[in-house]
């Protein structure tokens, strides 16, 4: 049997007036479902939050980063201890299937060890000086508080890639949730604070802070010249607003917006390991990931067969209460499935085929968004095509030279994600190469969505060109100093200039 909300919130131990009395209610997209009130702040909180973090961060920069680990090291710890009821309530929130759910919790332990073993790797150069009896050194500081705007698709991994590193790299954290999905946020908190309270009294008060409300709210934070760095995850939409306005204080940002992820499937790709690929990329998270599979590029002397067993392999996906074992649960709210119905419209008009679609389980939950996955042949990639759906809608055109599918997967304006399948090593040498894929990941006989967290994670284009959580993403959450020091008698200037007084 599923877990009840009222059973997640107790198994949390989260206190019931975070989830109770607030004026910003929030329905699970499981059944549609009222599961909390949550409380807003309003544009004087944010300020004030911004200050304390101010303080915090103050503080926290002295910490030494070994010990700044050693808090994470108890985040991770504790995401351990309640990886279970935090993975349901992601799902309940979220509405993806509980096993996608507590693997979110899984990249949020994953990141947590990545950060810890960081905390003693936070390392510059030491670089030859042209100057006799000079040094040069690169020394990596502390930035300050840093804004974190997260969306609903993944409502704590995210927070977490950038909160674990940002704490050991000796910044505060400030985190602006979707405002459909606060309570897992609420949720994190409370468990940051269980790690503080096993932590000890070197952590400040605000080190970690919450900023709930919808756009107006997030756009104090945005603002504030007090926070040099805004993280946001989002729509491209939301990141062009988002971007001019740090850019326009002076302030950094890492943007990871929109993805119109596409896999080429070679005629000599391991069809099986393909079909699995495509479909947990296509229809996993119902179709809600950044990662999503959107478009397919199938060679032609493989395409008859080949998309007649994908339509076989979707014809066994089972859709339903994402805490109850199906495959899919439902899209996240009504917007989100007109969006998907006036897509499928559109490619209808532009000459698609469509397999699948339209509403499901209307009767079971009537208050909430499942659909059918489509699958859609397309005579060619059309102007919807090029736009990201964020709902499961795989759009499959066919190829017959492999240069003209790398160019066609290149010709949308976002690049996050993209792969190949195939076995023939100059082929994916070529996907990979320079002159192959355009996007932040390329990926060989894997699909487009769940990358791990040890590798830098972002894209180019309109997807923003931020990177976060592994590999050196670090670097973007502290400031660098570049340090010349003199330890001779002379004073020689560089570039051989003589200034003699
Ligand atoms: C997102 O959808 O915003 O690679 C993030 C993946 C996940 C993260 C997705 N690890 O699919």
């Amino acid at each position: 049997m599923a877990l009840t909300i009222q059973e997640i919130y107790q198994q949390l131990r989260l206190p019931s007036e975070l989830v109770e009395g607030g004026d910003l209610d929030v329905h699970s997209p499981i059944n549609g479902a009222l599961m909390a009130k949550v409380a807003c702040d309003t544009k004087e909180s944010v300020g004030d939050k911004v200050a304390q973090s101010e303080e915090a961060f103050r503080a926290w920069r002295q910490v030494p980063a070994p010990r700044r680990g050693e808090l994470v090291r108890l985040l991770g710890e504790v995401l351990r201890e309640y990886k279970h009821p935090l993975g349901a309530l992601v799902s309940a929130e979220a509405g993806k299937i509980l096993e996608e759910g507590l693997g979110e919790v899984q990249e949020m332990i994953d990141i947590c060890d990545f950060a810890v073993g960081l905390s003693r790797q936070l390392y510059g150069l030491t670089i030859a000086s042209e100057r006799p009896g000079h040094h040069m050194r690169e020394y990596w500081h502390p930035l300050g508080p840093v804004g974190i705007i997260s969306a609903f698709n993944f409502p704590v991994a995210v927070w977490s890639w950038n909160s674990a590193l940002a704490l050991v790299c000796g910044d505060s954290i400030l985190w602006k949730p979707s405002e459909k999905t606060p309570v897992t946020a609420l949720a994190c908190q409370h468990l940051f604070m269980m790690a503080v309270e096993r932590f000890g009294d070197d952590a400040p008060e605000g080190l970690s802070q919450i900023i709930i409300g919808a756009k107006d709210i997030g756009e104090v934070m945005v603002d504030d010249e007090r926070v040099p760095l805004i993280s946001a995850t989002g729509s491209t939409r939301m990141g062009r607003e988002v971007g001019p306005r740090v850019a326009s204080r002076f302030g950094k940002t890492i943007l990871e917006l929109g993805g119109n992820n596409a896999i080429i499937i070679s005629d000599k790709a391991d069809q099986d390991m393909a079909i699995t690929g495509i479909v947990f990329g296509a229809v996993g998270t119902c179709g809600q990931r950044c990662t999503s599979t959107r478009r397919l590029f199938v060679h032609e002397a493989i395409y008859d067969e080949f998309v007649a067993r994908l339509k076989a392999a979707y014809g066994k996906i089972t859709i339903g209460n994402p805490l109850e074992g199906h495959l899919v649960g439902p899209l996240i709210d009504a917007d989100s499935f007109n969006n998907f119905e006036k897509a499928l419209q559109k490619a209808a008009a532009e000459g698609g085929v469509i397999t699948g679609g339209g509403r499901a389980l209307v009767d079971q939950y009537p208050d909430a968004f499942y659909v059918n996955p489509a699958l859609v042949e397309m005579p060619e990639q059309t102007s919807i095509v090029q736009n990201e759906t964020f709902a499961p809608i795989l759009y499959v055109m066919k190829y017959s030279n492999l240069e003209d599918a790398i160019a066609k997967q290149n010709a949308v304006k976002q690049g996050l994600s993209s792969a190949i399948f195939s076995t023939d090593v100059r082929e994916t040498e070529l996907f990979t190469s320079a002159v192959g894929s355009d996007c932040g990941i390329v990926n060989v006989n894997i699909g487009t969505s769940g990358a791990e967290i040890g590798g830098a994670f972002g894209g180019e284009k309109e997807t923003g060109g931020g990177r976060e959580s592994g590999s050196d993403a670090w670097k973007a959450y502290m400031r660098r100093a570049t340090s010349t020091v003199n330890y001779s008698r002379e004073l020689p200037l560089a570039q051989g200039i003589k200034f003699d007084l």
